[in-house]
């Protein structure tokens, strides 16, 4: 018999991956001891005390399916259908046309990522010659997962550093640009990471736009209820491209507005010019994700059917979300004034109130972010990036010091 030997490998050929930008920062975190760290690195809501936060209304949810004493059997391929039904609803508005119509093809899937990788996996298989065009600088998982679908990608203008403010000009110019049909990824609200939107005004542009160029709207909407603290009006681009009768993409993320992170409950979904071209999407759609995870975990799509199925539970949600994006703003507050009562320069820190949602782009580049962590403890990602929902009020002023110290003793 010939004996096996374990000193030699068969794995020469792989090399050591990098960590991730965003969740090897958690790693890095972990890892130090000193007192003073603070993690603003990854998106994750944090109370003031800096504990992770599960909602009241997911722990009542949870009781109550525990109380019934649900089975455990397979979902369909397609997920929960109470939940696609509420995911739809809560997207779209439970009155649209498009979904009393039958026209909206809704996938239960593996959170924000996992509709996102499901549609990239669409695009390649019926849409070959199409490219995405994302926006620069965009989500960093972005380009992994159509690089890894092998969807080819370019970036439109969106962050302006000199006005620290949105490229409007640049990204119309870029989006018109581009090949006729092409897909666009467009952040529904709170653009991670700049938290800098469009206005109304120019959300009509940009769909002008897309319309004029026959391209198609793919939205990536992770934070809804979460930037404003109102569901409807996070959803407003969406709904604005739907009301135009276009054909849209839309991946859908429960990680932070339900704070159920790790239940990995999101949804695809693509709105359709007619109800039986949606039957014929969502066939595919499933098609697809049967041989790569076969079908989602039921256990986030019950909690989210829960929640929004029961007016008394989807109100306390409502409520919950408003105080969470409440605490965000009241943190974005406190760092703009400690800095401004700290930094004798006369820098302009007002940019940072102009921005929404769970980030702060600060504008600090990699070395300076180098020193935020080196120095400071304070973990973050490298394009300057950190999550306000990291941060309590009472860290704001050391916060300041750190971001005063690295803007103007390093460069
Ligand atoms: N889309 C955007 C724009 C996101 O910011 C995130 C999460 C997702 C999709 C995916 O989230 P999900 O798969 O959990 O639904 N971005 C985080 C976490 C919060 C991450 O990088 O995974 C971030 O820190 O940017």
């Amino acid at each position: 018999m010939m004996a096996l030997a374990v000193d030699v490998t068969r794995f020469e050929g792989v090399p050591m991956a990098p960590p991730d930008p965003i969740l090897g920062v958690s790693e890095a975190f972990k890892a130090d001891t000193n007192d003073l760290k603070l993690n603003l690195g990854v998106g994750a809501y944090r109370t003031e005390e800096l504990q992770p936060y599960v909602l009241n209304v997911v722990k009542k949810a949870e009781k109550l399916m525990l109380e019934k004493g649900e089975n455990k059997e397979y979902l369909p391929i397609e997920g929960l259908a109470a939940f696609n039904k509420a995911t739809a609803e809560l997207l779209f508005g439970a009155d649209n046309p498009v979904i009393k119509d039958g026209r909206v093809a809704t996938l239960q899937s593996l959170s924000g990522t996992g509709s996102l990788r499901l549609a990239a996996a669409f695009i390649q298989r019926y849409f070959p010659e199409a490219k995405v065009l994302i926006s620069s600088p965009t989500w960093g998982n972005h380009k992994n997962i159509f690089n890894d679908a092998r969807v080819p990608w370019s970036e439109y203008r969106y962050y302006d550093p000199k006005t620290v403010g949105l490229d409007f000009e640049g990204m119309i110019a870029d989006i018109e640009a581009a090949p006729e049909g092409s897909f666009v990824l467009l952040h529904g609200c709170a653009h991670n990471p700049t938290g800098i939107d469009p206005t109304p005004e120019q959300w009509e542009k940009i769909a002008d736009v897309i319309q004029e160029k026959k391209h198609m709207p793919f939205f990536d909407v992770a934070y809804q209820g979460f930037a404003s603290g109102s569901l409807d009006e996070d959803a407003f681009s969406v709904r604005l491209f739907v009301k135009r009768g276009l054909e849209v993409f839309v991946a859908q993320s429960y990680s932070k507005n339900l704070g159920l992170y790790a239940e990995r409950i999101g949804a695809i979904n693509v709105v359709c010019s007619a109800p039986e071209v949606a039957d014929r999407v969502k066939s595919q759609l499933k098609r697809l994700a049967r041989p790569m995870y076969s079908n989602p975990p039921i256990h986030g799509a019950r909690i989210v059917a829960n929640v929004v199925g029961d007016p008394t539970m989807f109100g306390e949600w409502k409520q919950e979300m408003e105080e969470m994006a409440g605490r965000i703003k009241n943190v974005r507050q406190k760092l703009y004034d400690s800095l401004s009562a700290k930094d004798k320069s006369g820098k302009d820190w007002s940019y940072i109130l102009r921005q929404i949602g769970m980030f702060s782009y600060t504008g600090l580049n990699k070395t300076q972010s180098d020193n935020m962590t080196d120095k400071w403890h304070v973990y973050m990602t490298k394009d300057g990036r950190i999550s306000l929902a990291g941060l309590s009020l009472a860290k704001c002023d050391y916060l300041a010091d750190a971001i005063i110290d690295s803007f103007h003793n390093v460069n």
